[in-house]
């Protein structure tokens, strides 16, 4: 009997295989309920008392060795080979989820882009800021309604400290810190004392622009906002500016484009009237030239701001402001890009 098992032992040791179908014959061969091994276990009874400790060590020896045997077989196999064995064809393939870009990002990156083929620089700033950057600097006077609690979020222990209400106060920071030509858009996050509804959102995103330098007049204005009004909503747009007031630019402007889903026809989307408001814009206030201290006897410049969900609603026919918030990826996954 001892003899059997040590010559099962060699012949087992001396198996060879590329066939996943053979390794699978000698597994059953050996190791199955009736293979080999199982039927000598079988055999312990009949083993004479003295050689039964001899038999069981190397009963153990055998069917580990073959286990050892038929998996080091099965691992030589290259990780494509066992697929191909074990897959199933015929199930459906697991689907890739792939990111996307959020809405807001691709058109704010499809406007910073615009503007920086007319080489406007990219400049961004601090989001919590002090009161010289978001309002003194820019013409607000002491008692105007946005610098009030309920519009603009303060830091309750210092009320020189706050959320910026407007990208603006990064282009005070580069008024300050560069001589004209500056030509910069700002893109950023903001944040208002506001009611959250389906057009309004207590933080939101703008891009605001700036060029200063010799002889910037409202023309250069008008031809910049036709060159973004065209490159984001199509050749055929028309612009129109509606006079208005802000108190850093004089004159100030806001702006429509022509509604690209009628035509001008008018529609519900436009309210019947053809046009839609993109951005407001002006020519930037002497006093706000001179508070950052820029010579407005030498120097002026144009400005404008837009609010990047509003671009993104009118481009994606979005109703509800909300929906950008919530982060709900069958929204989500519905935008994708270039940008
Ligand atoms: C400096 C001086 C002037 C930026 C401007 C607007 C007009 C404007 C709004 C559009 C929708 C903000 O997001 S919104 O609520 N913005 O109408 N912004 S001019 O004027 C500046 C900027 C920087 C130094």
């Amino acid at each position: 009997m001892l003899k059997k098992i040590q010559d099962l032992l060699k012949e087992v040791e001396n198996f060879k295989s590329d066939s996943l179908d053979e390794i699978e014959q000698f597994r059953i061969k050996y190791l199955s309920k009736k293979g080999i091994v199982s039927e000598l276990f079988s055999e312990f009874k009949n083993v004479p008392v003295e050689q039964k400790k001899e038999f069981g060590q190397m009963m153990n020896k055998l069917k580990t060795q073959t286990l050892i045997k038929v998996n080091q077989l099965k691992d030589s196999f290259t990780a494509d080979d066992k697929e191909y064995s074990e897959l199933d064809l015929s199930l459906p393939g697991s689907p890739l989820d792939s990111g996307s870009r959020h809405p807001v990002s691709i058109v704010k990156n499809e406007i910073v882009e615009i503007f920086s083929r007319l080489g406007f620089t990219v400049s961004e700033g601090p989001e919590i800021e002090d009161d010289w950057h978001v309002f003194s600097a820019l013409n607000f006077p002491e008692e105007h309604p946005a610098r009030d609690m309920q519009d603009t979020f303060f830091i309750e222990k210092n009320p020189d400290i706050l959320l910026r209400t407007h990208t603006s106060s990064v282009q005070v920071h580069e008024m300050e810190s560069m001589k004209p030509p500056i030509r910069t858009v700002s893109p950023g996050r903001v944040f208002r004392n506001e009611a959250i509804s389906a057009r309004a959102h207590c933080i939101f995103h703008q891009v605001e622009g700036l060029y200063i330098d010799e002889n910037v007049s409202f023309a250069d204005l008008k031809q910049t906002l036709l060159y973004f009004a065209h490159e984001m909503f199509g050749e055929n747009t028309q612009i129109r500016l509606r006079p208005s007031y802000f108190p850093f630019t004089e004159p100030s402007a806001e702006v429509d484009v022509s509604c690209n889903l009628c035509g001008g026809k008018g529609c519900n989307v436009c309210k019947y009237t053809g046009w839609l408001e993109i951005l407001g814009c002006g020519m930037v206030d002497p006093n706000v030239l001179e508070a950052s201290g820029i010579d407005s006897n030498k120097y002026t410049g144009f400005a404008f701001g837009m609010g990047v969900e509003r671009i993104a609603m009118l481009k994606y026919g979005v109703k509800d402001l909300r929906l950008y918030f919530e982060n709900d990826v069958r929204f989500l996954r519905q935008f994708s890009s270039a940008f």
